[in-house]
């Protein structure tokens, strides 16, 4: 069978940049790496811009990067569809677009590209078929996960090769990121989360740590927390001195020099999705700040994983990452000198991970194979 070539992304912003994260990074890898003509729908084209500066969120067409992004207007214009039609998140299509699928002599492959979960339940639910009441149309369920029976994670070809040349230069890697190297024995931390995260109790910890913290936090809502937690604005370039922490406000990156900082970080706090992800294949030790969900469900999704995570770590540095993890996305204690003793361990344990999760095929490239042949 041939492969389908007209790709379709839609992307709604829910909030935040881990919608537009994910389909921005998807988009590109089908093209680059697939050859794929993909259009990139997207109803906020100032979420793109942070995260892709290059993107004019005043223009309705745009080609960057071999991606033809598109603003996702209401009402939606008369548009013939693609081949592959990628939703992701459940965001709802156009109707008139759902109709053009519906009315095009071939029936193009509908995706509900999923939220990403560690939980069991995945690995049943990936790839199932749903039809539309209506229209002669089947959507199917494609599940993001870590193992062989989901879709996997997005990963770009290369993306390992690159960070390990990369780190065998960390003094040029620094320069990149236009921040100076470490001082000497200080351990250095990124911070991205949400708002809601026990920030004041980190950095209380980080000012009374024995052992020297350096911590660079991008713009955005962790930066801001931080500077009404010191009382004083902070802007990028600003740089402040607590106790054994020097705290210092960096630029909110391009998508792809994030890479960089996770990679030349000692330990990485990530949030939402796709942080999450790439702090995965920085192979270092990361602590997950998970989205809140009703209920309280994202704390079944944050165990899950850890249970994932730790299963083949020494128990007490398992017991000391899991504690952390509680720690923060419940507003429990935060034993920073625990963290920081046994960061040595998480990272031979973060390099094994990866390594096992590069094993398996991509997110891409295990799209791509289903829609050439979905069942
Ligand atoms: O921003 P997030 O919290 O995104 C989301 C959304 O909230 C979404 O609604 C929710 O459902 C989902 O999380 C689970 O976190 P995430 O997924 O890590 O996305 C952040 C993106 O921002 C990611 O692509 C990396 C990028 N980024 C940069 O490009 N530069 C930076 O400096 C930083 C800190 C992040």
């Amino acid at each position: 069978m041939k492969s389908p070539v007209r790709w379709d992304i839609f992307c709604q912003v829910v909030d935040n940049y881990g919608d537009i994260g994910v389909c921005w990074r998807l988009a590109r890898q089908l093209a680059a790496e697939h050859g794929l003509t993909v259009r990139l729908w997207v109803d906020d084209l100032h979420s793109l811009q942070r995260i892709f500066p290059d993107t004019d969120p005043t223009t309705g067409i745009q080609q960057h990067i071999g991606v033809d992004i598109r603003q996702w207007s209401t009402p939606f214009p008369p548009t013939e569809a693609a081949e592959v039609v990628i939703e992701a998140f459940g965001c709802a299509l156009p109707e008139s677009y759902l109709a053009a699928m519906a009315g095009s002599s071939s029936r193009p492959v509908w995706i509900n590209l999923e939220y990403l979960s560690a939980e069991a339940w995945v690995e049943g639910c990936h790839a199932l078929p749903s039809p539309h009441p209506q229209y002669p149309l089947t959507k199917h369920f494609f599940f993001p996960g870590f193992t062989p029976a989901t879709g996997g994670l997005l990963r770009e070809s290369g993306l390992i090769s690159r960070r390990d040349g990369l780190l065998e230069n960390p003094e040029q890697l620094w320069q990149q990121l236009n921040l100076a190297p470490p001082g000497p024995d200080e351990t250095t931390v990124s911070l991205f989360c949400y708002d809601n995260a026990p920030i004041d109790d980190l950095i209380s910890a980080w000012e009374k740590t024995s052992l020297p913290v350096r911590c660079l936090i991008p713009e955005g809502k962790p930066l801001t927390r931080a500077s009404a937690h010191f009382g004083k604005v902070l802007d990028p370039g600003d740089t402040l001195i607590r106790g054994n922490l020097r705290l210092q406000a960096i630029p909110f990156l391009r998508q792809e020099d994030y890479d960089l900082l996770l990679w030349a970080c000692d330990c990485n706090f990530v949030r939402g999705e796709d942080s999450f992800v790439r702090a995965q294949w920085a192979a270092r030790p990361m602590i997950w700040q998970i989205y809140v969900q009703e209920e309280n469900a994202h704390l079944v999704k944050l165990d899950a994983f850890l249970d994932r995570y730790c299963r083949d770590m020494a128990p007490e540095t398992a017991t000391v990452l899991r504690k952390f993890h509680h720690g923060w996305n419940r507003h429990g204690v935060l034993d920073w000198p625990a963290l920081q003793a046994a960061l040595t361990d998480l990272r031979t344990h973060a390099v094994r991970w990866s390594e096992v999760l590069s094993g398996q095929p991509d997110l891409a490239s295990n799209l791509v194979i289903f829609c050439k042949n979905p069942v």
